[in-house]
């Protein structure tokens, strides 16, 4: 039970004011719609009080809205003016949270993080440095023309052996720039561990793995190389017959594309989901890429982690349901997800959930590797925890900590990468 009487009332002018919302969303819901008639738009987050579970959050989530943090009984978004108007004309209840507009997270500095030019060129090293074990691939180019690179690491990089293969994708969302550090953390763990550390040896013998730095280069780019940061979440794609910019990568994914109120058909939203599945040119890129990885009519990639900020989460699918199971994923298939997300959470302390424990999402990436491809696939929410910890902007000096923290769950994921059901005993059935 909900202990303050104001949020109950809350929510029933959150009732009344529901024919509202399909208003807002032909509005267009979102930060880059937040020009304030009084001055310059102020972006910065704002925590929802009054919401204490899923269906709660889905509902706020159905106004356009991102929610970028889930606590007890509220949520934490990022909203501009108009969106901040819009939502309590709806009756939600908000309150700003100090430090954490643009000009409070300049501490961080835009060049705290690899810029995408630096990324690629560390790749570029390391690959110099260990040419049998490190190979690139530009497996497309985004929007405006960025290079997307697969990095792939393991014994004779060069040469596709019959080896189980495993996917780390990193930086969908423009703002998350430690999922970026992430993965160079892991190819430098990864390279530099070969021959020195036998676990690691053994596993790049027998694996072969895939890095996608950054899913959105043309998103990173515009949201750090300004001089402070933007919050910009989506790509930089424009929508045909629009003004407005940007996909969320995150819900353009094939597998019931926009069926369950978990994006917004909105082109101002922050979850927008593009006119169709698969078209940000990034998911496309990544996702033809995936499919490429079928030899012999067989998925290659066998497990798969998308690194995200922020929360400390280790979610898996189906996002677009709040069943267990459902088509494509039984009770076996959600034992197996729950048991290695369960290990892998607690070798880093994140929390292990089923990823519609926060709310719904629809056209994820996670729902379509494991519902088109069969692909073990996670979500990471990275450090920190909550918006005190610097939100989206973590200082640079927790880089090297919060990166390391998940180098025995990358491990975990590459060990089991042969047949995840081994997990609850059922590799004799399944592998
Ligand atoms: O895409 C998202 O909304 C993710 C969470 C889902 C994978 C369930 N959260 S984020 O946008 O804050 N990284
Ligand atoms: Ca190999
Ligand atoms: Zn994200």
């Amino acid at each position: 039970m909900r202990p303050f009487s104001r949020t109950t009332s809350a929510r029933r002018a959150r009732t009344a004011a529901a024919a509202l919302v399909a208003l807002a969303l032909a509005a267009g819901l979102g930060t880059q719609a937040t020009a304030s008639p009084s001055g310059p738009p102020t972006v910065q987050q704002w925590e929802v009080t009054g919401l204490d579970s899923a269906t709660e959050r889905t509902a706020l989530t159905r106004t356009g809205t991102a929610i970028d943090e889930v606590r007890p009984d509220s949520v934490v978004i990022t909203a501009g003016d108009a969106d901040v108007r819009r939502l309590r004309s709806l009756g939600y209840e908000l309150s700003a949270l100090p430090g954490t507009s643009a000009a409070d997270v300049r501490p961080t500095a835009p060049s705290d993080y690899h810029t995408y030019a630096a990324t690629l060129a560390e790749i570029n090293a390391v690959r110099a440095q260990y040419p049998s074990l490190v190979t690139t691939r530009v497996i497309g180019r985004s929007y405006q023309g960025r290079d997307i690179v697969a990095v792939k690491v393991s014994a004779n990089a060069a040469t596709d052996e019959a080896e189980p293969e495993v996917l780390f994708t990193h930086n969908q969302h423009a703002r998350e720039h430690l999922t970026v550090e992430m993965a160079l953390r892991t190819l430098n763990v990864l390279t530099s561990g070969y021959g020195s550390n036998a676990r690691i040896t053994q596993l790049l013998n027998s694996r072969e793995v895939w890095i996608i730095p950054s899913a959105n280069p043309d998103g990173k780019v515009y949201d750090q190389e300004s001089g402070s940061f933007r919050s910009w979440r989506k790509n930089r794609q424009p929508t045909p017959g629009s003004s407005l910019i940007g996909t969320d990568l995150n819900r353009n994914w094939n597998y019931r594309w926009g069926c369950c109120g978990g994006s917004s058909s909105s082109p101002g939203s922050e979850t927008y989901r593009g006119p169709s599945a698969e078209s940000g040119t990034e998911t496309r890129v990544v996702a033809d890429f995936v499919r490429g990885r079928r030899v012999g009519g067989v998925q290659q990639i066998t497990a798969h982690i998308d690194f995200h900020t922020y929360g400390e989460l280790v979610l898996w699918p189906y996002g677009y349901t709040y069943n267990r199971t459902g088509p494509g994923l039984t009770a076996d298939d959600a034992a197996a997800f729950e048991a290695l997300g369960e290990e892998m959470a607690g070798s880093n302390g994140y929390t292990p959930q089923q990823s519609s424990d926060l709310y719904i999402t629809d056209g994820s990436i996670n729902d379509w590797l494991w519902g088109d491809q069969g692909i073990f696939s996670y979500t990471f929410e990275m450090y920190p925890r909550g918006a005190s910890g610097g939100g989206f902007y973590p200082p640079g000096n927790v880089i090297a900590r919060e990166t390391a923290r998940n180098d025995a769950a990358v491990l975990l994921l590459l060990e089991y990468a042969d047949c995840v059901y081994r997990i609850t005993g059922q590799e004799d059935t399944y592998c």
